[in-house]
């Protein structure tokens, strides 16, 4: 597979364990070149990463000593992507959840539209937990409201190609969205700035213990996180409501046709 020179895959990693193996193999399968983001790491997966790496031009492992985020990680390799022209990067997650097998689709629709982000739209199977389902609704009311119904299709499904520049900038510009508020704030941002989402249908894996399933998640705190981040971007949507409402009202972007 010829490597593209303005899509990338950028795979941010956190202890998942031997799953970040797996889902590194498949999405090099689907697309060349797979960058991984290890960040503080300590399940001895940077340094088998960086074997698999040795043995493969289209995969990069950039190994970050200590433990920033999720957002934190996604921003160090998008800087690392646009110093080498990198335009769009496809972000999914390193535990196995997300369908490798709809990288390429995703870039398609990006190519055809480099002026939107491709955001996946979860299809839930059985095994997704009913607390986090229902706590998806009420983060996608919220962010409805903020992007004053651009059509942002789901506010936390990390499975998304972004604009390069567009996201650098929207981070350099605030000290938050290093961490679970990364995937919401990103796009209701974006969208402020002008890119229309496209949401297409991805399934959601939720794998058990037993099957390698890691999260770090954590109820009480993320929730927290994310509540103060929606706090935040409904008082700037406050000030922003007057150009937001002349953008729709002239189908300017985000609400360009
Ligand atoms: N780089 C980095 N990635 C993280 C961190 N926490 C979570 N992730 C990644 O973010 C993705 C989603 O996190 P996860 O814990 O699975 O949350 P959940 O899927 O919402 O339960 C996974 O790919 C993780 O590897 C972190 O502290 N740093
Ligand atoms: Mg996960």
């Amino acid at each position: 597979m010829s490597p593209s020179a303005t899509h990338l895959v950028l795979i941010p990693s956190y202890n998942t364990g031997p799953q970040v193996y797996a889902t590194v193999k498949a999405a090099r399968a689907q697309w060349n070149p797979v960058w991984v983001v290890t960040d503080g790491s300590t399940d001895g997966t940077p340094a088998g990463l960086q074997a698999m790496a040795a043995a493969d031009p289209g995969l990069r492992v950039i190994v970050l000593p200590a433990n920033g985020g999720k957002g934190a990680a996604v921003l160090h390799g998008l800087e690392a992507a646009r110093a080498e022209g990198f335009t769009h990067a496809l972000a999914m997650d390193s535990d196995g959840q997300h369908p490798a097998e709809l990288i390429p689709q995703f870039m398609r629709a990006s190519q055809q539209r480099p002026d939107t982000m491709v955001l996946g739209r979860p299809v839930f199977d059985a095994s997704a937990p009913l607390l986090r389902v229902r706590g998806r609704r009420v983060s996608n009311w919220w962010t409805n409201l903020e992007t004053l119904g651009a059509g942002v299709g789901d506010s936390l499904y990390g499975f998304r190609v972004y604009p390069v520049e567009g996201l650098i900038a929207v981070m350099r510009g605030q000290p938050w969205m290093r961490r679970f508020d990364f995937d919401t704030e990103a796009v209701v941002r974006l969208a402020w700035r002008g890119a229309k989402p496209v949401n297409l249908d991805a399934p959601v894996k939720y794998l058990s213990a037993e099957e390698g399933g890691v999260s770090h998640f954590r109820y009480g705190r993320d929730n927290v996180l994310l509540s103060w981040m929606h706090l935040r971007l409904m008082i700037e949507f406050g000030l922003r409501l007057p150009s937001l409402l002349w953008r729709r009202a002239r189908r300017l972007p985000p609400f360009q046709p």
